[in-house]
């Protein structure tokens, strides 16, 4: 008889034990009754406790193996196993080949599910069969062909295991006991090049130095049994085989790596070549601890103030919550207890609301929901003031490329990039996304040097190239908080002679200005030296890219000379290949939204930079003057496909406002209500930006389209407990939550009998800790608990960058929205990128505009 269930268990409660001996000895007969795992509607296998996906995540092909994709575990309420397929390499990097799923097949009845694997660039198909068994579950692999000659020794079974879920834990492979190590230092070897499975489209991760080798890392240990974690049931895994199974650390190689556990395939069979039992343990009748959500940097005494309570779906809901301010003697008071509203379920979780509006008394408070307390968090009315200050006293500084950046006694990083910058080759695909055509679309020759472009800019986000697209949007956004709230904050010393940057360093000069100024001298840059703005400029090896540390180590910074031999320099230029390449394709997209930053940049910079803001209007209309003559091509560009014409708009409105010359106004107008009637929710917001620019005519006929979007947002509360748009693709949706809660400052300028003040403090509530999963707030140092880790340029230290806005919650398909605070290396969920943070900025001081309004 296999094991009673805890299900079964439940089942039978009310009977006596010798009934259910008595009855389990003949219903029990099928295996699959009293398997724990079980096969739930959203297709995963799940008991109280854990879940194992397979493949309800693929590997995408977009950043290749992102650790979100494969077989996965989701163990007591935290995903800590992901990448379960057949790989190519130990412990593989994010640019190793991923199979692709050639069919997924999920029997329900028979709780199996099965996914055939192939890897097109060796013509290899494998299938493995997932099937709940005892109290874990089966993964067994068949071949139908021997394997690949090329593939042998190579490929293998894995399964990762999070490094930080395992920190302070230990293992026992086949009795012997080993402690999972903090920082890897496990052995390795090297091969010859010969025998490496090369990366994708024949990039390499690894500077070999020209000696035609890599390196292939050794397990910590290996045998039939390997149990994870055997000191503690939320983690305990035990995995069994007849064959040889390894445990890997795959940070020897690269610092995101994870554990690896890997059995490789046997050489010249096929059928079933591998099978491996699974066994994660489950606590019985395990519950997530309930997450109280609120705001991190606390409320206005006159705000809506409304905390999430996210429940496990087999927690019972309490009728109330209570709210504690805090005395200065140290006590706690009671000010509120009223009951909570129950919302309903969202993707796993049940949801309650608990409204302590009514507390409006400044001082420190936290919130109480059973035995549940959550941190300190204010009530006052200048609790927004300084939100945005260290986003652009220390974020924006960090990121200021071609100049050195100090800090106190710290300095983030020496002048980077001083070898800017060669032409791209053509016909090239680069592994982060830029692609040249046939042609360089400049005067420039392949890998010929383009003048004048080592200056200004900053890192688009961990990485450290320039993305002209993002910089567009920083642009227009420092404009629009210049010109809507004239911050003249002062904290930070930059002087682009000497290439220099303080931290916490007056200078005289608003921040703002400077930093608007920093980034429009790299796109004046581009324009001037070029003709057009161009896509980007970045490193052209792959084994430069994933730079961790110090910018100004990426290259040499001398520039490349072919006289010499790489590694050689003569002191003033070196022959290693290392400069960033300029990817110059031109699209009307960047023309147009270039044409747009540069007209905005024009009016802030024209009293602090008269001769960059004369350029900036003289080449902003320069792109639209040509741009109008081009306007029958049709734009094929996936900018094109995903922005539309908005581009254009946003052009015209710009030049528009700049130069009051009807003719852009009159274009603005032709292309604005039609975009408006096809997508209200993306483009209201450049509609109410231009609203006090237009005649009454256009105000009177926005007004109506304003209605109709405050029927959108009402509709989002009956889409999740929090009333805010969530969206979920590869990457996390924190941006698009911004940017919505500026369109309802906007809405609430022009049309505040419509939209009220509560629209814009939602978004912001949000990102400070009213969100699914946790309740941190999404801004590195902003608010009682805060990211303390994220995918900056620093990530291989577990740390942050002061004021940084990370993107927030990645779902994993079907249910599992998540935010790791303990692994710093998943970029969907934790990487910095420039324009969310303007446009941060800019919310925080449009909050704290509407906070300290007069009614
Ligand atoms: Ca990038
Ligand atoms: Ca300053
Ligand atoms: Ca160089």
């Amino acid at each position: 008889m296999k094991k009673l269930c805890t299900a079964s268990v439940h089942i039978f409660k009310r009977l006596t034990i010798i009934l259910i001996l008595i009855v389990s000895d003949f219903l029990f007969i099928n295996d699959s009754f009293c398997q724990k795992l079980r096969i739930n509607d959203l297709e995963y296998f799940e008991t109280q406790g854990v879940n194992v996906f397979v493949f309800s995540n693929q590997y995408n092909g977009m950043f290749f193996d992102e650790k979100t994709a494969g077989i996965e575990i989701i163990h007591h309420g935290v995903r800590t196993a992901t990448g379960g397929a057949v790989r190519l390499q130990h412990t593989p990097e994010q640019w190793d080949l991923v199979p692709a799923v050639v069919e997924r097949k999920v029997d329900k009845e028979n709780n199996k599910i099965e996914v055939i694997l192939r890897y097109e660039e060796y013509d290899f198909n494998s299938r493995i069969e997932v099937a709940s068994k005892d109290d874990g579950v089966t993964l067994t692999v068949y071949l139908d062909k021997p394997l690949p000659e090329k593939l042998e020794g190579h490929a293998g079974f894995n399964l990762e295991f999070l490094p930080a879920s395992y920190f302070d834990k230990t293992y026992l492979v086949d009795g012997t006991p080993g402690a999972f190590p903090l920082y890897p230092s496990s052995n390795t070897t090297v091969e010859p090049i010969s025998k490496k499975i090369t990366q994708f489209a024949g990039h390499s991760t690894f500077d070999d130095r020209g000696r035609g080798e890599f390196i292939v890392p050794k397990p910590l240990a290996s045998g039939k049994t390997i149990v994870l974690a055997p000191e503690e049931p939320e983690r305990y895994v035990k995995i069994q085989s007849a064959d040889e199974i390894m445990l890997f650390d795959g940070r020897n190689l690269a610092q995101n790596g994870w554990y690896i556990v890997r059995s490789l395939l046997p050489i010249k069979r096929s059928g079933k070549v591998l099978e491996w039992y699974v066994e994660p343990n489950a606590i019985p009748d395990w519950k997530r601890i309930p997450v109280i959500q609120f705001s991190q940097v606390g409320y206005h005494p006159n705000q809506e103030k409304i905390s999430v309570i996210e429940l496990d779906k087999n927690d019972t809901p309490l009728k109330t919550a209570s709210i504690f301010q805090i005395t200065p003697e140290g006590k706690f008071i009671e000010k509120l207890t009223a009951d909570v509203t129950q919302w309903g379920k969202y993707l796993r979780y049940n949801y309650l609301t608990f409204d302590f509006t009514s507390v409006k008394d400044p001082g420190l408070y936290f919130i109480k929901y059973g035995d549940q307390k959550t941190n300190t968090f204010s009530i006052g009315a200048q609790v927004f003031k300084d939100i945005w200050h260290p986003t652009l006293d220390v974020w924006f500084p960090v990121q200021m490329d071609h100049m050195e950046v100090n800090e106190a006694y710290r300095v983030w990083h020496g002048v980077p990039y001083l070898d800017d910058a060669l032409q791209a080759p053509v016909n090239h695909q680069h592994f982060d996304g830029y692609r040249m055509g046939p042609t360089t679309e400049t005067k420039y020759k392949p890998l010929e040097r383009i003048p004048g472009l080592n200056v200004g800019g900053w890192f688009d986000a961990g990485d450290f190239d320039i993305q002209t697209g993002s910089h567009c949007n920083t642009i227009l956004s420092f404009v629009n908080i210049w010109e809507t709230f004239k911050p003249d904050r002062d904290e930070t010393y930059i002087d682009q002679p000497t290439r220099y940057v303080d931290i916490h360093r007056p200078d005289g000069k608003p921040d703002i200005l400077q930093q608007l100024e920093h980034g429009t001298l790299n796109v004046v840059a581009q324009v001037k030296n070029i003709g057009h703005p161009v896509r980007g400029i970045i490193v052209p090896n792959l084994h430069q890219y994933h730079h961790l540390g110090d910018a100004s180590t990426e290259t040499d910074n001398l520039p490349y000379n072919p006289n010499l031999k790489p590694y050689e320099s003569d002191g003033k230029s070196s022959g290693t290949m290392d400069d960033r390449w300029v990817f110059t394709g031109r699209s009307p997209w960047m023309d147009y939204f270039t044409t747009a930053a540069l007209a905005a940049a024009n009016r802030a910079l024209k009293d602090y930079n008269k001769p960059l803001a004369d350029d900036c209007i003289m080449l902003s209309k320069k792109l639209w003057d040509e741009r109008e003559n081009m306007r029958t091509t049709v734009d094929t560009s996936f900018e094109a496909r995903w922005f539309g014409n908005t581009a254009e708009m946003i052009a015209a409105l710009q030049l528009f406002i700049t130069t009051k010359d009807q003719q852009y106004s009159k274009r603005f107008n032709e292309l604005i209500w039609p975009a408006l009637d096809r997508a209200l929710a993306w483009t209201i917001s450049a509609a109410l930006q231009a609203y006090p620019h237009m005649d009454n005519e256009y105000k009177n006929k926005l007004k109506e389209y304003v209605i109709k979007y405050k029927e959108y947002i009402d509709g989002l509360s009956k889409e999740n407990p929090y009333g805010i748009p969530m969206m979920f693709r590869g990457w996390g949706g924190n941006t698009m939550i911004i940017n919505w809660a500026i369109a309802n400052y906007y809405a609430n300028k022009a049309f505040p009998e419509i939209i009220g003040p509560e629209y814009v403090y939602k978004g912001l509530n949000y990102i400070f800790g009213c969100h699914p999963y946790s309740n941190i707030s999404f801004v590195s140092s902003v608010g009682t608990v805060s990211k303390k880790i994220t995918y900056g340029n620093n990530r291989a230290d577990f740390s942050f960058i002061a004021g940084g806005v990370v993107p927030g919650l990645l779902l994993l398909k079907p249910d599992f929205p998540e935010n790791k605070e303990d692994w710093p290396f998943l970029w969907g969920e934790n990487e910095v990128v420039v324009d969310i943070c303007a446009s941060y900025i800019f919310l925080s001081n449009a909050v704290n505009e509407l906070v300290n309004k007069k009614n």
